[in-house]
């Protein structure tokens, strides 16, 4: 018999009561892939959608293999694949930030390539695909990841792959290692670059002229890349604003147990406010902003401000001096005056580096001072030192600004704080700030998520048995089942100037104010800011009922009659 110290050391390295349990949570498969305990590939047929953006033209002289071969029409399973290709070698990466199921991806596609072909893993992201960086993935691997969460079996990075040295570097690995084909899990960006990556590889390849596969998989906690009913979610959104609604739910409850403070929650979502309006209908706390919103109505910071503070002068004259606000993380890009100086400072950073770079610390600020328009300029000074170091900072690789760095939630606390004392210095006002992102991105997936991508891997490996090249792989229907089909990548590609160059890219699917999401928000947020009306969704289930949930955004704006999902 073991003591209880012999059993303690055997949970180490990921083997807790629970990560040994959730291996093995049984994982439904939609019905074209037949029984779950042995799912077989399927093959794909044309259906009669076309994608095309206003950029079609342009993009088919961009990428002429790609448009020719599948003329952007998407597919759809169409049978079992009883002739399955065998003899495949397959790489698989991660690309961006972290969303929670990506090993359950790994899972499915090793599932679907079956024995007789090779998975190979890529690590870390597309850094390791450009230096070769590849293992074989075995069974006892699969066994060891399925349903834990994070993307630590692979790693990942942000590596944008966009020299003419790197495509030959990648194109070198594909030869090294005899590879058919490459799976790129992840977001708008990552799935623009297994777009271009699938044109590069498209022929060519090999000794024989033959060409290399690229398959993508859409993943990220943000939300952002949807594609209406054809790809209502990616995957890592339902887990993350799950933990968050968790904590958030938490925090309501602490308000109005202690009586006395207001807290300013800040949510991951680097573009797009999906998160925060998704934690707002499973919380429905005091006050959410939206970033959408703020910049349709062209509000200004002093405007958001003032909405806050009027919230909590309207609560506190009913004797409520609580409560909570949500902020989205990509908030001050979406302020008309921060997105303009945020535009010309981007361009005084890439324009200046150098200059930027050899500049003592203490005199950066006045550095980029100098070069920007007066208002600009006047703006920039006018910001707490904390908001201009952050504003100052290094971009990432695709030349984002990290806003996640960038503590609004403290921005918008001290300004409330002044505001409400300019309008009533008698009423109380503690506040708190939080930050929830990381929290939320690599936690075990909830049954939603682990089946999505479980699904979404059987899908990808599919569609390389298939034959395929240039498509994202997609589950739809997730409130009937799930019918596994194909995007093609290039019926979704736009033209946008970024970093003062024409780009091709997959549009940022932001909150629409007309969604079904967006109008039941609207209708019900007065009613949750002049009084507690909060709920508290709880920590996320796996196993009964409870844990049948998809996200509340995605059920209205996909008109389900419930938020019940059903894969399998
Ligand atoms: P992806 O779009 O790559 O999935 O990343 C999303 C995200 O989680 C954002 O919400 C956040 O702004 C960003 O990653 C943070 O990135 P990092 O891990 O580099 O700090």
């Amino acid at each position: 018999m073991s003591t209880l110290s012999d059993q303690l050391v055997k949970m180490e390295k990921h083997n807790s009561i629970f990560e040994s349990a959730v291996r093995a949570l049984p994982l439904p498969v939609c019905p074209a892939f037949g029984a779950a305990s042995q799912p077989q590939a399927v093959t794909f047929a044309s259906t009669e959608r076309v994608l095309s953006t206003k950029d079609s033209d342009s993009v088919a002289k961009s990428f002429p293999n790609s448009v020719q071969a599948s003329g952007n029409v998407v597919l759809a399973s169409s049978g079992t694949n009883l002739k399955a290709a065998q003899g495949k070698r397959v790489a698989v990466l991660f690309s961006g930030g972290p969303a929670a199921g990506g090993h359950n991806v790994v899972v499915g596609l090793k599932r679907a390539l079956g024995a007789g072909n090779t998975l190979f893993g890529v690590k870390p992201g597309p850094k390791g695909l450009i230096k070769g960086n590849l293992f074989e993935i075995t069974d006892a691997d699969i066994e060891s990841v399925v349903n834990t969460g994070g993307f630590d079996f692979l790693g990942t990075d942000r590596t944008k792959i966009k020299t003419d040295a790197q495509f030959n570097q990648v194109k070198e690995t594909c030869v090294k290692h005899n590879l058919d084909a490459i799976v790129v899990i992840g977001g708008d960006d990552s799935n623009t670059n297994a777009a271009v990556l699938a044109e590069y590889l498209f022929k060519g390849v090999k000794a024989d002229g033959s060409g290399v596969q690229v398959i993508g998989v859409p993943k990220t906690i943000d939300g952002d890349l949807q594609i209406g009913d054809l790809l209502p979610i990616s995957f890592g959104f339902d887990t993350a604003t799950k933990i968050y609604g968790e904590m958030v739910g938490n925090i309501l409850q602490d308000t109005r147990s202690s009586l006395k403070y207001w807290h300013f929650i800040k949510l991951m979502g680097r573009s797009a406010s999906h998160v925060t309006i998704e934690v707002a209908l499973q919380t429905k706390p005091a006050v959410t902003i939206i970033s959408e919103e703020v910049a349709e109505k062209k509000q200004s910071l002093a405007s958001i401000v003032d909405q806050i503070a009027q919230a909590v002068i309207g609560r506190s004259a009913k004797g409520i001096n609580h409560g909570v606000v949500l902020v989205p993380e990509g908030l001050i890009e979406f302020i008309p005056e921060m997105n303009v100086l945020i535009a010309e400072l981007n361009d005084v950073l890439a324009h200046h580096a150098d200059a930027f770079a050899s500049e003592a610390d203490a005199d950066k600020t006045a550095f980029v001072m100098s070069k920007l328009t007066p208002a600009n300029a006047t703006l920039l000074a006018s910001l707490p030192a904390y908001v201009v170091r952050m504003l100052l900072a290094e971009r990432d690789s695709h030349g984002n600004l990290q806003v996640s760095l960038i503590p609004t939630e403290q921005l918008l606390v001290d300004m409330v704080k002044a505001r409400v004392k300019e309008i009533n210095s008698t009423i109380p006002f503690g506040a708190h700030c939080h930050f929830l992102g990381y929290e939320g991105r690599c936690g075990a997936p909830t049954l939603f998520d682990a089946a999505y991508t479980y699904n979404l891997g059987l899908t990808a490996g599919s569609l390389i048995l298939d034959g395929r090249t240039g498509y994202m792989a997609t589950v739809t229907d997730l409130d009937k089942g799930g019918v596994p089909r194909a995007i093609p990548l290039t019926g979704l590609l736009n033209i946008e100037r970024r970093h003062g160059k024409d780009e091709f890219v997959i549009e940022k699917a932001l909150v629409k104010m007309d969604s079904p999401a967006m109008q039941y928000f609207v209708s019900r947020r007065a009613d949750w800011a002049a009084d507690d009306l909060f709920c508290s969704p709880g920590p996320r289930q796996l196993w009964g009922d409870v844990a049948k949930q998809m996200p509340i955004s995605v059920a209205l704006n996909s008109g389900a009659g419930s938020l019940v999902f059903s894969i399998g």
